[in-house]
């Protein structure tokens, strides 16, 4: 297997890992399942190393990801700040996993910052902020899940991975990949899911608690929006959902039941981009997908505040839902020609 972390990095890692006695596991806000995978596999290791480790998720994650052993001790800072904090204060490193800047993690991050303990990135994000002590970063790679499993193999062999933490590992890789539909061009990749089966991990019942768990409200949102909030624009190859407050209120809305629906345009016929616009609180969550060349990371990070990955971003605007979605619509001209030669 190639090493893609240089030694003397892993080195400061191993060194920094038998310094330490109590950590932290921070992800990303709205946890995907990369992000509660990644961060319970590597607080496995963490654990395993002797050093108390807490997962911590600005907001709650998704119902689907509540399977994977650990993830009932996850602390979600926006529940119980105070009691976060005293972890954080009491932590003597803190590892940010799957995202690559402290913005991404809202007021979490401005304590975080406060504190001024080691903060350690293992992320493949693009564009990864400067200020981490160590910084783990690898775009091409499928997944944080995958590179939290090379990491441990290079420090310690995969003899420290058991069955729960294989599953954890492989539920990050498989979500983060589309089911292996992209994000995996590297055969590599598949080597590593072969040794995770080799812990004997239920890849099959793996697949069906991600994914065939819909309530039947989930299901009827997704027949709404494909029906009724879908709006394709064939001269520009792209479709897009928008869902308000309102519609998911009806189909009685809990975290994570729109994961994935931004993916089902891209399933027509010759379309290359993907958007999908959902009303929050005070802003609009917006969701990018694309096919081949098309760079939804350089669209969100021009126009709607936003980045991620070339293929799969995230953006927010403060505008209404109308108003994103006509900004969108008019910024398309720009990418025209990108979206037409893709
Ligand atoms: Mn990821």
């Amino acid at each position: 297997m190639t090493q893609i972390f240089d030694r003397t990095l892993l080195d400061k890692l191993n060194a920094l890992l038998k310094s330490i006695k109590k950590a932290v596991v921070i992800t990303h806000v709205n946890p995907d399942g990369d992000a509660i995978g990644s961060s319970l596999g590597w607080a496995y290791y963490l654990c395993k190393n002797n050093i108390e480790t807490t997962v911590i998720t600005p907001n709650r994650f998704p119902e689907f990801l509540k399977w994977m052993e650990g993830s009932n001790d996850i602390k979600v800072y926006y529940d119980g700040r105070k009691q976060v904090e005293q972890i954080i204060s009491e932590a003597d490193a803190i590892f940010c996993l799957d995202f690559n800047t402290l913005n991404r993690i809202d007021d979490l991050g401005k304590y975080i910052e406060s504190m001024n303990k080691p903060m350690i990135l293992i992320d493949h994000h693009l564009e990864p902020a400067s200020y981490f002590y160590l910084s783990f970063s690898y775009i091409p790679a499928s997944s944080t899940a995958e590179l939290v499993y090379r990491i441990i193999m290079e420090l310690s062999g995969t003899k420290n991975i058991d069955t729960s933490a294989a599953e954890a590992i492989y539920a990050g890789i498989v979500t983060d990949t589309g089911m292996f539909s992209h994000s995996c061009a590297n055969p590599e990749l598949f080597i590593i899911v072969a040794n995770l089966m080799e812990c004997n991990i239920d890849k099959d019942k793996i697949h069906t608690l991600i994914y065939d768990n819909f309530t039947v409200d989930r299901m009827m949102l997704l027949g709404y929006s494909l029906n009724e909030r879908m709006v394709v624009l064939p001269e520009y190859r792209t479709a897009y959902i928008y869902l308000t407050c309102v519609e998911l209120d009806k189909y009685k809305f809990q975290p994570g039941d729109t994961e994935g629906f931004v993916n089902y345009p891209l399933s027509i016929k010759n379309i290359v981009l993907s958007a999908f616009f959902v009303e929050g609180v005070n802003h609009i969550k917006i969701s990018f997908r694309s096919r081949g060349e098309f760079s939804v990371n350089k669209l969100a990070r021009e126009h709607f505040n936003g980045g991620g990955h070339k293929n799969a971003s995230g953006g927010r605007t403060l505008l209404t839902l109308n108003e994103t979605v006509k900004l969108f619509e008019t910024v398309l001209e720009n990418y025209k020609d990108e979206l037409l030669e893709n």
